[in-house]
């Protein structure tokens, strides 16, 4: 069962629920994803929770792993307005420029540091939507460096595996004493 925090009700009657971030060190976070083969209602309303979640944790993105669940499902939403969801099943990328791109990045299961990171500046999205349909878009800026920082937690990997290993111990152990304070 997972923790529930507040429950609602969506525009469309249905009830949803923010599920609890989970935070670095924890090893869950490390958990390698398994792809969606089931595109049923309970897909939707899960992915309907993570849109709150993000949302609710101000956040331009979240991975299923980030709630403890281990199937390949992004949300991102980088528009000003923040009404602009975008959903991803199953996603892959490819590298359609040499070129990369330094981004000062945060994550919300690393609340409170900010580390430049550098990736690739566009590439090629395949993945099916939140129905199992196919599509794919080419994907610059800031939706290039979301949907890379999204699937690298599906992978079982953070924005802390990129930087020093000095840096990111302080990062853990920084977080533990906040972590055991709660
Ligand atoms: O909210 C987020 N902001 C962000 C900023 C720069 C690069 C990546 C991100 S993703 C992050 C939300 C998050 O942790 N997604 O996994
Ligand atoms: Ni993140």
């Amino acid at each position: 069962m997972y923790p529930i925090k507040l429950l609602h009700t969506s525009t469309t009657g249905t009830l949803m629920a923010l599920r609890t971030i989970l935070e670095f060190p924890d090893l869950r976070l490390r958990t390698i994803a398994t792809p969606v083969t089931d595109f049923g209602s309970s897909l939707e309303a899960l992915i309907d929770d993570m849109l709150e979640t993000m949302y609710s944790a101000g956040g331009i993105g979240l991975a299923a792993t980030q709630i403890d669940v281990h199937q390949r499902i992004l949300v991102i939403d980088v528009s000003e307005d923040r009404n602009t969801p975008q959903v991803f099943v199953n996603p892959t990328f490819t590298i359609s420029d040499q070129e990369n791109l330094d981004y000062d990045e945060g994550c919300l299961s690393i609340p409170g540091f900010y580390e430049t990171i550098s990736r690739p500046k566009t590439v090629v999205i395949h993945s099916q939507d939140q129905h199992g349909k196919h599509f794919h878009l080419e994907a610059n800026g800031i939706l290039a460096v979301c949907i890379q920082h999204e699937i690298d937690h599906l992978d079982g990997k953070l924005m802390v595996d990129y930087i020093s290993r000095l840096k990111r111990d302080r990062i853990r152990s920084k977080l533990e004493k906040k972590q055991k304070a709660l």
